[in-house]
This record gives C-alpha cells, structure tokens and sequence, in this order.
C-alpha cells in the first residue's frame, strides 16, 4: 500500500493513539501517551491533522501557567512536524460534573459550567486555526424517561449550540460547529441519536447557518442504520462539515475499530462517496479523513501504532478500488441498466403545471403497469461488480 501523503488528508484524534484502554471491566493496559509523542510518530506515519478534546492536551483542573506550559511543547511538536489542528473539541463527559450531561444537565449550574468550559476551547481551537468546532453530547441523555424533562431538554441543548455559535460569530472566528449523534453509550439514551435527529434540531437554530454534522461510522450503524446514506443525507443538506471514520460489527457496544475492520462493504460505499461523490453529481465532502478509533486493549505500543497505519492504509486501498469501480465500462453500463443515472431528471417536465401533469394521460391513463413492473433493475449485477472491485479482482 502506498505511503500516505497530504493530499490524503488524514487526520487522528489525539484520544484514540494516546488512549490507555481502560474499559468498564478492566483497568488500563498500556500508559496514556503523551500527545507531543503521539503527534510525532502521526506525523511519521504520514497523517497530516490531528484534533483534541481539551482535556486530552491539557489535564482538567490545570491552572493557567501550567496549561500555557504544555500548551507551548504542543505548539511546538505541531511546528516541529508541519501537523496542524483541523478540529477541536470539549470533554463535557469524563469528570462527575457532567454525570448527566452538560448543555441538558438538570443543574443549572452544571449547564453554565459546561457553556464556559466550551467557550474558553473555542477560544483555543480558533487559535490554533482550526475550521471545525466538533459537539459530541455523550452524556447529554438519560437513562429514566421520567429523569429528563425532554421538551425542556431540546430548548437547553439548542440554546447551548446557538450560543457558542453566536460567540463564534461575534468574534470573527473562522469555525463550524458539527455536532455528533449517538445513539446510547455512556447514556442509555443519547439525545439527538442520529444524523437525522440531529439535522431537525439544527434547522430551529438562529445561528444554524454554522452548524453541521460529524457523523461517525460506528454511531449510525450502532444504530441499526447505513452510515453512507446518513453522510449523504447531511451532505444534500450541505450539513457534512466533519466525519469520524471506524469500524462496527452491527448494533452492540461502540466497538470504534479501525476503519474497515467492521462491515467493509459498507466502508467501501463510504469511501466511493468521499472520493467520488454522488453518481449524478451535487455536493461533496472536501475535508479532513478524520479517524475516531481506538486501538484495541489487546494491543502493545506496536499495536498502536500498527493500527494507526491500518486505518489509513484501508482506507487508501478503498479509495484505489471506488476509483477502479467508477472508471470500469462495465460498471457505467450497468449503472445506466439500473437507473441510477437517470435519478437526476426531474420528475415532472420544465415548467409542466399540475394541470399539465394532471392532464398527461401518458402518466397515467395510459401506462401498461404490467410493462413498467416487468422491467429488471440489474441492481445485484451491479453490488457483484462493485464486490469484485471492492476484492481486486477486476
Ligand atoms: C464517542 C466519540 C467521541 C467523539 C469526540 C468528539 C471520544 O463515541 O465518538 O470520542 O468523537 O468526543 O469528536
Ligand atoms: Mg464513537
Ligand atoms: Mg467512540
Ligand atoms: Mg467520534
């Protein structure tokens, strides 16, 4: 597989190297890494980005001189490898505080403590230039549906996204904010558990115009749904600003394998997305490949660094195989036998009238229906030779 390169635009949060794989039946197996370390050896093995919770550079509770102090060796590192921050974002679910969430915590207190936490990271992630501000509400949910007055739980979380977006507009900061949906985990219920969920909120903002989507692959399909149609959908709403790839093996607990490891056909539809957009054009996804894993609590530093490389690796081989699947005759023939490229054209002709339309009785008067329902699709010829692309065997 060939080498990465900047084009690429891989980037790895630093929570996912650098964590120490603790689980809820186990305690640590390796040390959390050091993000100046971690940052080196991303930029060895040819990741161009790296993104943070707050805490993950700074530990919580730092004071001022002692967050300047290893704020400074971060630039550094970043400096010293020619890595920039794409993406920042805030650890509103590790400390008690948060316990029941952040924006929706039934104590007010908590809300403004969180609100502060977020804007103060704003601030941080606008000077360090990065374009996306990520909003993973992990603990913003319940596990009791009489905890949680839910009506009043929306109006908090939706205050809490327009005000930061509000703040980023007053100062001039050139960041998006994109939430990220999730189902359940650490919560039993997530709110906004899905990209849909998620668009609908968004839509009721005064301050919507900068707010979007994060979508990881793991969280939709935990969900029981298709993360490529759910990217696509927030990418026909122009709401794709950001997208947190891993691996899944259906709906259990968010394993976050590397990217591909879970359903990879569904990580090859995923990619023929990103890299080649929509079979009938319109709006694309242009940044960062963003990788949301962890590297498995069976793994040594090796295997850290090992399953850093494989989740780029994977994902650069899926790229060369959609580009051999799109640039294939046979595949285009088949795509035309399918119908899938003449989806685009509008269903009622330029300028027709409803009256028109109503009129036309070839639309319906007309129609053989036995004819029109005869007619084979060829969809399974298609997914065959997008399998055989997908193994290299075309
Ligand atoms: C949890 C996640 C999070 C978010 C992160 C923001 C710890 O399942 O996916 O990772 O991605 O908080 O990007
Ligand atoms: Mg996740
Ligand atoms: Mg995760
Ligand atoms: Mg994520």
């Amino acid at each position: 597989v060939r080498k990465p390169t900047p084009e690429d635009k891989f980037s790895f949060g630093l929570w996912t190297v650098g964590w120490n794989a603790q689980d809820t039946f186990g305690s640590a197996t390796r040390p959390w890494l050091d993000p100046v370390r971690s940052v080196h050896e991303l930029a060895e093995l040819g990741a161009s980005h790296v993104t943070f919770h707050d805490d993950d550079v700074v530990p919580f509770g730092s004071d001022d001189t002692e967050r300047e102090r290893i704020l400074d060796a971060f630039r550094k590192a970043l400096s010293d490898t020619g890595v920039t921050v794409e993406m920042v974002t805030t650890n509103t679910f590790s400390h008690p505080i948060f316990k029941d969430g952040a924006f929706t915590s039934n104590d007010r207190r908590v809300r403004r403590y969180a609100l502060r936490k977020i804007l103060r990271n704003v601030d941080l992630a606008a000077s360090l230039d990065a374009s996306t501000f990520v909003m993973w509400g992990g603990r913003e949910g319940y596990e009791y549906d009489s905890a949680k007055d839910l009506k009043a739980a929306h109006d908090r979380y939706a205050e809490g996204i327009d005000t930061v977006a509000a703040y980023i507009k007053e100062k001039g900061y050139g960041l998006r904010i994109a939430l990220e949906p999730k189902p359940n985990e650490p919560r039993g219920d997530i709110l906004l558990p899905t990209i849909g969920h998620a668009i609908a909120l968004i839509d009721t903002l005064e301050n919507g115009d900068i707010v979007g989507l994060n979508p990881e692959v793991g969280h939709e399909q935990m969900a029981g749904l298709n993360y490529t149609y759910g990217i696509a959908q927030a990418l026909w709403a122009n709401k794709l600003f950001h997208i947190d790839l891993n691996g899944q093996k259906s709906i259990k607990y968010d394993q976050d394998l590397v990217f591909g490891h879970g359903e990879l056909f569904s990580a090859f539809a995923t990619v023929d997305l990103i890299e080649n957009g929509f079979p009938g054009g319109g709006p694309t996804y242009d940044g960062p490949r963003h990788f949301d894993y962890k590297p498995s609590r069976t793994e040594d530093e090796q295997g850290v660094w090992d399953s850093a490389a494989a989740n780029m690796a994977t994902y650069i081989l899926l790229k060369e195989r959609a580009a051999a699947f799109r640039a294939d005759p046979e595949v285009q023939a088949a795509l035309e036998t399918a119908g899938v490229l003449s989806l685009s054209q509008p269903t009622l002709n330029e300028g027709e009238s409803i009256a028109d339309f109503l009129a036309d009785t070839s639309a319906y008067e007309d129609v053989d229906v036995d004819a029109v329902g005869a007619r084979g699709f060829g969809f399974v010829k298609l997914n065959q030779l997008a399998l055989e692309h997908l193994l290299g065997a075309r």
